[in-house]
Order: structure tokens, then sequence, then C-alpha cells
């Protein structure tokens, strides 16, 4: 049986293995199709798991498409969120969504998030994206089964380098404990993963035995034969009193010659030259509607945009980032700097970094590239960030200098135990990279952009938070905290380029801020503005304080252009690149000299603003004295899924944004003293 009326039982569509194979060739071009047009995704994972995912929805899972929670139907869990887009076009091949709107994927508001989100998407199960927490839902959903008596099957997609994360053996101990026999494990070994081999990575083998050995039934097969996948499937449905594991052999992008078990495209999609190329090899040249996806994305892409652009604050003239002829930017990645000091400092027998299989991206690996002599003091953990944290702890007791980063989600929060025992408690000299921070990470979407990260780091004792603002801050910070700090220390920066508003002249000292002031409009933005030390910075009786950190500077510098050359106001900016320790100094004598307090911070608010507002509150010098505030940042809310830019505007935390809130702030300061308000009725939102 598989999808079925869920009232009759009538069995709906019965496919043959022949059948499966076809609809399987079909998921893999609409799958190239939708990565093509959203323009990043993962093809690699994709195309291995196409197969598995073709016989699970069209022919071994229970389920009915006109009834999604239908509570007798079999649960797929994707512990593998990132291969979200086979798991949409499992559910549209089966009937529960449309073909077309997969094309919609990593969009804007789209149901189809980079990592499936459950509330998004009826039939998607659970949301992942967090490698390794999948195997543990489904122990919870089988449990669910066994003290309702429902006779249902679990099945749980996971990958061979997921295998890497401890909580998958603690479920999978708990699988065998439990005798989870409506349990079947699914793992994608194709052997790869971002960082190479997973053998290379940290091997995980013998996953056979490792699940035998945990109480488990092992299946091996070739995950690319479709009679094997089949059969294996409904082997392991039957049950055997045990839980069931199919160990599938699989081929990390395959049908595509050029993708085929190459590392670098797990995470990349093709461009169209490469998508025309793919779909020629799969034999689906002419096969699939190509040009009606594209214009369904494109149409979707049009009105987001057009929603986009309504919810933006206006002003007098386009202040965008290099919109004009005039205050030009240059845009480079934060994380960049981060690569540059390890590549500088590495030198330092004390420093040893860990590989957490993201090592490329956020720049860690830039420690050892064309350095082969650094190679041993570079240590590949795998996808295991809790054990590597407090690894970390254990070299930093013994005197070395370690450094490890993955997203910053991964980095400050699946581990937050053992940052606060194994490294805070001890007060251990490790440094933390929060790489891909914020929503400006794009479209990966909620799991992937760390909005909290620095809450829990600020509120740890022993804890040093930086978030720089440009790359070239990123590369200061970077130095200063590997050699020079000694204690536990995190640095966070983003994933998206930005705007350089920092030169080598530039000062940076830790713990201390900086006043930044537009002091005339210029060819380039960087060369708009004097930036100093707040401690050398005498006051200018501004109309406001813009108060910000990391890529949040650069919009905050934007805002003060917008507002001196709209409405004529005047803006200290203060770049609070260390929010701990805090230089509270600083913003006590910007609250006193200016009475307008805003500050902007890509976070859920309250990271930068809540110590902002403490500070200011518990100012012996401030008592009595009214100071208005107020705070940019996310509103308590998760990400979204779309263009990092969109994401910006989306999330309120624009320029235009800042500037139109300084607007409303400065105007109840202006109504308090009897002056007149500016234009601010030019501020349509
Ligand atoms: C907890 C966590 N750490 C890191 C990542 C980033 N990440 C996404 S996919 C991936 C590699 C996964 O490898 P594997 O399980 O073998 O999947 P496949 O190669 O089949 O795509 C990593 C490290 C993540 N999503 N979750």
């Amino acid at each position: 049986m598989s999808i079925q009326n869920s009232t009759t039982g009538e069995v709906l569509r019965s496919y043959t293995i022949d059948e499966l194979k076809q609809q399987a060739n079909l998921m893999r071009g609409y799958d190239l199709v939708a990565l093509c047009a959203a323009t990043s995704g993962h093809a690699g994972g994709t195309l291995s798991i196409m197969d598995i995912a073709a016989a699970l929805y069209l022919r071994v899972a229970n389920h009915d498409p006109e009834n999604p929670n239908w509570a007798d139907r079999d649960r797929i869990i994707w512990s593998t969120g990132h291969k979200a887009p086979s798991l949409y076009l499992g559910l549209a091949f089966a009937g529960f969504c449309s073909k077309k709107d997969v094309a919609l994927l990593r969009k804007l508001y789209s149901p189809y998030q980079g990592h499936p989100h459950w509330l998004k998407l009826p039939g998607v199960e659970v949301s992942t994206g967090s490698l390794g927490q999948g195997l543990s839902i489904a122990v919870g959903i089988a449990l669910a089964a066994k003290l309702d008596n429902k006779n249902h099957r679990v099945f749980c997609i996971m990958g061979d380098g997921e295998q890497q994360e401890g909580q998958i053996w603690e479920a999978a101990m708990e699988a065998g404990h439990f005798k989870l026999d409506n349990l079947v494990g699914i793992v994608d070994r194709n052997r790869l993963q971002i960082d190479g081999w997973v053998k290379d990575v940290m091997n995980v083998e013998p996953l056979d035995e490792k699940y035998r050995s945990f109480g488990w039934e092992a299946l091996t097969i070739d995950g690319h034969d479709m009679k094997q996948v089949v059969e294996a499937l409904e082997k392991a449905k039957a049950g055997c009193g045990k839980p069931t594991v199919i160990i599938a052999d699989t081929v990390k992008g395959k049908g595509v010659s050029f993708m085929e078990n190459i590392a670098g495209w797990h995470g990349k999609a093709p461009n169209l030259e490469e998508l025309n190329k793919s779909l020629r090899e799969l034999g689906l040249e002419g096969q699939l509607p190509v040009d009606e996806l594209f214009a369904h994305a494109k149409q979707y892409q049009a009105e987001v945009e057009r929603k986009l652009d309504a919810k933006m604050p206006k002003f007098h003239r386009n202040y965008w980032w290099n919109a004009a002829d005039t205050m030009k930017v240059q845009m480079k990645p934060t994380r960049l700097g981060f690569g540059q000091s390890l590549a500088a400092n590495g030198d330092d027998p004390r420093v040893v970094c860990f590989g957490l299989d993201i090592s490329g991206s956020i720049t860690i690996s830039e420690f050892y590239a064309n350095k082969p002599e650094r190679k041993p003091r570079w240590i590949s953990m795998g996808i295991a960030e809790q054990s590597a944290t407090s690894a970390a702890a254990g070299l930093a007791k013994e005197g070395k200098l370690p450094v490890f980063g993955t997203y910053a989600t991964f980095a400050a929060a699946r581990n937050l135990d053992q940052i606060r025992t194994s490294i805070c408690y001890g007060n251990f000299n490790v440094l933390i990279a929060g790489a891909h921070g914020g929503v400006s990470v794009g479209p990966d979407g909620a799991t992937h952009q760390a909005l909290e990260d620095c809450f829990a780091m600020c509120g740890l004792p022993n804890m040093n938070v930086v978030v720089p603002c440009d790359m070239v801050e990123t590369r200061k910070a970077t130095d200063y905290l590997l050699l020079k700090h000694v204690g536990p220390k995190y640095i966070r920066f983003a994933r998206e380029a930005t705007p350089i508003v920092t030169d080598e002249k530039t000062p940076f000292v830790f713990g201390k801020a900086n006043v930044i002031r537009l002091r005339r409009e210029a060819a380039n933005f960087i060369d708009a503005f004097e930036t100093k030390l707040e401690s050398d910075y005498r006051d200018e009786c501004e109309d406001l304080t813009i108060i910000a950190c990391g890529p949040m500077v650069p919009e905050a510098m934007r805002a003060a252009w917008i507002l001196k050359s709209d409405f004529g106001y005047e803006t200290r900016v203060l770049n609070l690149h260390t929010l701990k320790p805090l230089d509270k100094e600083a913003i006590v004598r910007a609250a006193r000299d200016t009475s307008v307090v805003l500050t902007a911070e890509e976070h859920q608010i309250g990271a930068l603003a809540w110590p902002v507002a403490s500070a200011i509150t518990e100012s012996h010098e401030l008592y009595g004295i009214p100071i208005i505030t107020g705070a940019i940042g996310v509103k308590d809310r998760f990400g979204d899924s779309g263009a990092p830019w969109e994401l910006i505007k989306e999330f309120e935390v624009s320029a235009e944004h800042i500037a139109a809130k300084a607007v409303e702030l400065i105007g109840v300061k202006k109504s308090r003293a009897g002056e007149p308000l500016a234009e601010v009725h030019l501020i349509t939102k």
C-alpha cells in the first residue's frame, strides 16, 4: 500500500519498480530546476537520496495527499534538513502539493523553505536543519505510536556525515533499548560531507556494526537500485522486534557526471548552462516545463519585491547601498577578516584550529591553506559541535590556543552547556567563531539564522563577546582575541558581503566604542565619515545617538546620512563592537549629550538594546534625566528564507528603518522641548 484514500482505504496509485525509476529521474530534474531558480541549495545530497525519496513517498509509506494529518499515516522525518527539495518533490509527486510550486524554493514567504518547516507545508512532519536531531524526534514519534497502540511506521532519513553527531547515538541507544520495531532509520551513505570524504573528516564506519551493537537490525543496499531500495524498505517496514537501519550506498550528485562524487557540489546550485547539461545527461531534455517553472518563480519573486518595497520607509532620495553616483562602498564578507587573521597569526605554535565540517565557508581553513607545516595543528572533528567544544577546553587547559567555529547557531547554541561548563566555568582560553550570524545568512532560512547567540554568550560569566562591523574590523578583532586576550571569547560575524567602513587607521580597542560622525557627502562612503575612539571624542550636541554593532554599523552610518540629508539631523553613531565587556561610559556620555539613544542589532532585540538600556538606567549620572530610547532588531520571531538584503528589509533592520525610528524619537524630544518638528511627514510606511 502507499498513496491511499484514508477514509475508504482505496489505493489511489501504485508504482512499479520501473515507474519509480522514471519518477525518481523526473524528480531529479525538478530538483535541479528549483535549485537553479533559487540560485542556491544543495545539489549533491538531494540527488543521492532521490531514489529513496521516490520509493518512500510513491510506494512504501502509507499516506493520503488529501488528508496530510491522517492519524494512521506513516511518518517520514528528514533529519538531513538540507535535502528539503527531495522531501518537497516526494510530496509533490505523491500529490500533496503542486510540482510547479517547488520552483518557489528558498524564496521569501515561500512554504518551500531552505530547510523544511512543518508549519508552512502540509505533509512535512517536522522542522529540521540542525543535523543530528531527527532520529531523536523519530524515537519520540515511535514511542507515541506504541503508547497509542498505533501501527504506523516512522522513517528517518539521515546523512552519513550526520552520524558524527553524538545525539544520533543517544537516539540509536534509546531505539534499541525500547525495541522500537516501528522505527526505520535510513542512512544516505554517499561517503561525502562538506569538508571532503567522511572517512577523512571523521570516520563513522563500520556503521552496520555500530547500529547492530545498539540493538538494531542493519541492512546494507545499493541506494540507486530501485528493486533493492523497495525490498529493503518493505522488509524494514514489516518489523522484526527491533528498529531497522537501512544503510544505502549512494553517489553524491547521482545522475550528473560533473557533480558526482564532488564535495564542492554539496551546497551549490547549477547555473542555467549547468542545468541544461544536467537535464541532457538525465535524459530529460524537453521533458520538463522548464520555462514555465522559471516564469512561475520569476513572477513570485516580482510579487515579493513589490511587497517589500511597499513596506520600506520612503525618503526624498534613494539612499540604498551604491544606488547613487556618490557615497560608493566596497562590499566584502566580514568572515574573510577572520580567515585573514588566522592565516597571519597561525604560526604561533599554540594555535590549534578545529574543523567542524564547514571550514571553507567560514574561512577557518585559511589557517592551513598553503601552509602544510600547520596541518598537524588543524584537527578535523566532524559535525560534532558539542564534543569539539569540550575538547577545545581540554586543549586550552594544556596551554594551547584552540579556535573553532561554525554557523553561529551551532557554535553558540547547540553546545551551550559545553561552553558554559567546560569553557566558561573553567575560564579557558578558547576562541569561538559564530559565523553566518543574523538573518543575512539568507536562503538557508530560520534554522541557520542565529538570532539569539549573543544573548547566550553575553549571559555567560567570564565570556567576552565581539561583533565587528566589517571585514577589516573582523581581522583586527581576531588578531586581538586570538593572541592578546586570555579567557573565553566569542566573535560573531556575517556571511553576506557587507560594506567596508573601516580601514587600517581606524582605531580598534577591545572593550572601547568608536564614535563615527558624518562630515560631508563624498564620492566614497567611507570618506564621508570621521571615526574616533569614543574616549577621544568631544560632544557636538548631536540630535541623537545610534548605537550599533556588527553589520548594523554600516546601516547606522547610512541612517546618519539619511537623517542629515533629508532632515538636517546630526547623529552620533557609536560602534559598540565589544558587547562584553560593555563600554558603559561611552553609552552614558552619549545618552547625556544627545538624550535620544537608538540601538541597532541584527539579532533578536535585546543582546545590544538591553545592556545599553541597563547602562543608562543604572547610571547615577543620568538619574532624573529623561532619556528617550528605541530599539531596532528582530522582533521576537524566527528567520525566513530569502535573499540576504531582502531579509534585511523584511526584518526591518535596514538604515531606512533606523532612520524612520530615529525621526520618531527625535520628534518626541523636540515636542517635549517645544521645538518645531522636522518634515516627519516625508516618511510614509
Ligand atoms: C548541527 C549542524 N552542524 C552543521 C551543519 C551544516 N551542515 C549542513 S549539511 C552538512 C554536511 C552533512 O553531511 P552528510 O550528513 O553526509 O550529508 P550529505 O553529504 O548527504 O549531504 C553540514 C556540516 C548543520 N546543518 N547542522
